[in-house]
């Protein structure tokens, strides 16, 4: 195991049900250490590049549409196999199919409306920190 960044979101669904503070909460009482966080809404273009991956899928638009509808919470966590670690905190892409005390079970609504992202390696989360922070806003 070696100390890695991860890359993570509390999505427009959760900052509008005001579970921001506990998701806070939860990576904190986890272990990660947070290193950056930053509150904005996203544009179409800047969600679009973010999601770019998914571009030919045919929830594309529905997501994009999803992600900015409301302020998003954006951060960069630090700790050994975080990458994995907050993965399993946040738990299943489906909240019906995620763990109990999972941040999408606690949170999630369905598949799409589903509370938190996070990368999901280590050269996914290079990507996804660089998109949303230069360097010199990291600890
Ligand atoms: P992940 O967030 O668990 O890594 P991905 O498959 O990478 O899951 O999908 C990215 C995001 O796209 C999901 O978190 C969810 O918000 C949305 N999504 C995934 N599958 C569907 C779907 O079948 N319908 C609608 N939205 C979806
Ligand atoms: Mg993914």
């Amino acid at each position: 195991m070696s100390v890695e960044r991860t890359f993570g979101i509390i999505k427009p669904d959760a900052v509008e049900n005001r579970k921001a503070g506990e998701v806070l909460a939860a990576i904190e009482a986890s272990g990660l250490k947070l290193v950056a966080l930053k509150y904005l809404h996203l544009s179409r273009p800047q969600a679009e590049g973010f999601y770019h991956v998914h571009r030919e899928r045919p929830f594309f638009g529905e997501l994009v549409e999803f992600m900015t509808r409301g302020p998003v919470l954006a951060y960069v966590l630090e700790g050994s196999d975080a990458v994995k670690r907050y993965r399993e905190l946040m738990g299943a892409t489906n909240p019906a199919e995620a763990a109990e005390g999972t941040l999408r079970a606690r949170f999630g609504k369905d598949i799409g409306e589903n509370a938190v992202h996070g990368s999901d390696a280590v050269e996914t989360a290079r990507f996804e920190i660089g998109y949303f922070f230069p360097g010199y806003e990291l600890l």
